[in-house]
């Protein structure tokens, strides 16, 4: 638990400013590296430099000034720490001792220095050498009746190379068994745009944002999650440009926010609002949202008024008659009920969005993580093409991804459903057969070590076990396993909820120098906005004893494929031949790449929707089709309440660096629920009151938080937020999108139960 005592109070400063400036002191005073670390935030995002190992939104392409946010400067520091987990650390604590300690605390220890083996016998993780954990993994690999009884994640820090090289050795050990952690979170986007706009990408450049005549911030809270995004909102609001906010919890960044880069902001302690229309909306109310605002465009066009771009409609798109029928068909009071939004404030939206000659619609978890998640992304990709907001500047969808590497994760290959076409490019240039079934995505994954199918797992970075949903079942399917293999910088949960086997392979981090027999090596990233762009690490690895990740992914293929037809040796040291064979399995995209990497920002992939090129069967954009209003089921339980599982300010993912999420005013405390008082009172609790929280399904399975504590907040009736990964043992393994595969972690149906424990 936190030292302090918990705290609930309104936080009344604007976002950034110098709060900020003074959290990022202070985290890198507490991981000890105060030098060491400013000098590497100097090298942050820079050319020449390392990307940011936090988010996934690209960097300004001039260069003038500092390109590094609080929460980037927060993991830095925790990579760069000076604290150490190493072999005398796991003698010392037995692993069923350290399962008793919280995620922050592992985090806390520091990062790893040597691979080690779980012993049995002793309960202890102790030290092996490199080969013999690469041979143990060959063995297990080798030994299986099935190459799809092997689950091989990918979480998306990883880099281009590493991913690439992992989705062709993992296709020529035959299996496409590739649970990755963009499954949990814009999967929606991946699945859900190829049949709208025929790429499953956002068709947005950071120069847009200086040319859009409307912003709108869907489920998405950039303060926190995307902090070098603020610096986009802040200057378009300077100009005039309307921002629409839409989201259920007033986020302190969307209403009044100090830029940072701004010297005289900053002296004169001013601050600016952010959003100039805050929607409130219903957990879950977006459909509906959406539909409101198409319907006023349908209505005025109805009326004789010029309103939707019908050129554009024309000459590009398929489907407006049927998307048409579909929104005349909703009835006012039924969206304003479902939406949580007055009719009114949903005309003025759709007025600022008629008006707006180019508009970006930006979104993030609270829109993919609904059971309709992937439908629901395709109704903005529908409102978008209703005028045209696509291949003119300042226009198009703009996904805000999460893992700095998610996105080109997916385009180098990690993808549980690959085409037929990539799958014969992988041949042709590799010379073995790709399996050519479906693999595993991370909730099939899940369901296949609880059928006892799964005997192996590999984590490429990540904390599978504390991600997922269902926690207590994903410990017991994690648990049944005959290998689970680690590759990563610290310690985390997944390391200690193991299988028979078990290793932790400890990695150079993001920050640090990359040395091979060939000189030093750079990796290279895809940001949200599809950007290439090398990343060098400039610091001292923490451990003469790690490796970097390309290095493990080739030495366990040559353990497990002793025949194969790969030259793995020759790719662990020259990263440039791995770079040369990305652009042979996907010349479209990668063409020089080699060269062209060589440009101090690197290079722009080919988004084809920016040329109006639409890559669908047809050759058009398709406009689709969600009946009704509901992105999530409807639920017959009175007591019923929709649960949202959030990030706080401070963590990033499963990694937990405070219990504080200053932008809410909570200090000290995780484990509360930000409640509707009006939804309290209503239950008879009074504030601050200990609560437990049950989740309601019909599966039979109990699923119950206790010790949570009720904190009043701007919450709409019927929704509650907490955090995640505290509240996953709430979130059901089949509550999910069925297109996608991604958990509806935003929208869990719960009760209040008012009793702790
Ligand atoms: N510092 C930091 N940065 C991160 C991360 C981190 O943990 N910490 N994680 C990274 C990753 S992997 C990702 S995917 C991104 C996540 O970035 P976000 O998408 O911003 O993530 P969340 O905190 O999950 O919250 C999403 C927002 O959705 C809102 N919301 C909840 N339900 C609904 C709904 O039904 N409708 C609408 N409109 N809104 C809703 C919540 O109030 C919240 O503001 O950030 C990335 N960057
Ligand atoms: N309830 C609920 N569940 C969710 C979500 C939610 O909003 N609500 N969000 C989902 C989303 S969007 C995501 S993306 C997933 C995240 O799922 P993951 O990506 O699996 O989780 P992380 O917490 O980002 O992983 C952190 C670990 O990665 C390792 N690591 C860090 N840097 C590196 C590196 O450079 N190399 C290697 N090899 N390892 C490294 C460290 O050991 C660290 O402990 O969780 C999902 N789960
Ligand atoms: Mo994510």
């Amino acid at each position: 638990m936190a030292d302090g005592k918990a705290r609930y109070q309104t936080y009344n400063a604007p976002a950034g400013g110098w709060g900020a400036a003074a959290a990022t002191a202070k985290v890198l005073l507490e991981q000890s590296v105060v030098t060491k670390g400013s000098r590497a935030l100097l090298s942050m995002n820079q050319p020449g430099g390392f990307k940011c190992p936090s988010c996934a939104f690209p960097d300004a392409t001039c260069t003038k000034k500092l390109e590094f946010c609080e929460n980037g400067a927060k993991a830095l520091a925790h990579e760069a720490t000076k604290f150490r987990v190493t072999r005398d650390f796991f003698a010392q604590h037995s692993v069923s001792e350290l399962m008793e300690q919280s995620d922050y605390w592992l985090e806390m220890q520091g990062r790893l220095t040597e691979p080690m083996r779980y012993d049995a016998a002793s309960d202890h993780y102790v030290p092996v050498s490199w080969d013999d954990a690469f041979a143990l993994i060959g063995s297990h690999l080798r030994a299986l009746e099935s190459p799809h009884q092997a689950e091989f994640y990918t979480s998306g820090r990883t880099p281009n190379e590493a991913a690439f090289l992992y989705s062709i050795f993992v296709r020529e050990y035959g299996t496409n068994n590739f649970p990755d952690c963009s499954n949990m979170c814009h999967e929606p986007t991946s699945r859900g745009l190829p049949p709208a706009i025929g790429v499953g990408k956002g068709t947005v450049i950071l120069d847009d944002f200086d040319h859009a005549e409307a912003i709108f911030v869907m489920g998405q809270n950039p303060g926190t999650n995307a902090p070098r995004m603020m610096t986009q909102l802040f200057h378009a609001h300077k100009r005039g440009c309307p921002i629409v906010a839409v989201n259920p919890m007033p986020e302190r960044a969307l209403m009044r926010y100090t830029e940072p880069q701004d010297v005289v902001q900053m002296a004169t302690f001013g601050s600016a609002p952010i959003a100039s229309e805050f929607v409130h909306i219903r957990i879950g109310g977006d459909l509906a949202f959406l539909k409101g605002m198409m319907r006023v465009m349908f209505e005025r066009e109805a009326a004789g008024e010029a309103v939707l771009d019908r050129a554009f409609i024309a000459e590009h798109t398929v489907g407006v008659e049927a998307l048409r029928d579909d929104i005349l068909a909703q009835d006012w009071a039924e969206i304003v009920a479902v939406s949580g939004i007055s009719e009114e404030q949903i005309r003025r939206c759709a007025e600022i969005y008629i008006r707006s000659k180019a508009t970006i619609i930006c979104y993030g978890m609270g829109l993919t993580q609904h059971q309709f998640g992937s439908q629901l992304v395709q109704q903005v990709a529908n409102i978008l093409l209703l005028k045209g907001n696509y291949g003119r500047p300042g226009a198009g969808i703009s996904p805000i991804r999460g893992h700095s590497n998610v996105q080109g994760d997916r385009t180098v290959g990690i993808d549980e459903k690959p085409t037929q076409a990539y799958l014969d490019q992988v041949q042709r240039v590799f010379g073995f057969d790709p399996p050519r079934e479906n693999g595993h995505h991370t909730i099939e994954s899940v369901e296949a070590m609880l059928a006892g199918t799964a005997k192996v797992f590999i984590g490429l970075g990540g904390n599978f076990v504390r991600a997922i949903p269902d926690t207590t079942r994903a410990y017991d399917a994690m648990c049944s396993l005959d290998l689970t293999v680690g590759i990563a910088t610290k310690l985390n949960r997944g390391h200690l909820v193991h299988g028979k086997d078990a290793l932790i392979l400890p990695v150079v981090a993001r920050s640090e120098r990359i040395e091979t027999a060939a000189g030093e090596q750079f990796v290279t990233i895809e940001d949200s906005m599809s950007n290439v762009t090398a990343s060098r690490g400039v610091l001292d690895r923490a451990s003469d004893d790690l490796k970097p990740e390309v290095e493990i992914v080739c030495r366990i293929a040559m353990a497990a494929l002793p025949a194969s037809r790969v030259d793995w040796a020759g790719y662990i040291d020259d990263y440039d031949r791995i770079r040369d064979k990305i652009a042979e399995v996907y010349p479209a995209l990668y063409s020089d790449f080699s060269e062209r990497i060589k440009a101090p920002m690197g290079f722009h992939l080919d988004v084809a929707p920016r040329r109006l090129v639409w890559l669908t069967p047809n050759g058009k954009a398709n406009f689709q089709i969600l009946p009704g209003l509901l992105v999530d089921p409807p639920v017959d339980d009175p007591a019923m309440l929709r649960l949202s599982t959030i990030r706080s300010h401070d963590q990033f993912n499963t990694t937990i660096y405070s219990y504080n999420d200053r932008y809410r005013g909570v200090y000290n405390d995780r484990m509360v629920l930000f409640v509707n008082a009006e939804d309290r009172e209503a239950r008879g609790l009074a504030a601050g009151a200990k609560v437990a929280l049950e989740t309601i399904a019909a599966d039979g399975i109990d699923r119950r938080v206790g010790d949570l504590t009720l904190v009043d907040y701007p919450m709409p009736r019927g929704s509650l937020a907490g955090y995640y990964p505290e509240l996953n043992p709430l979130l059901p393994l089949d509550h999910y999108d069925r297109v996608s595969g991604c958990p509806a972690a935003k929208s869990i149906p719960v009760r209040i139960v008012a009793a702790a424990g």
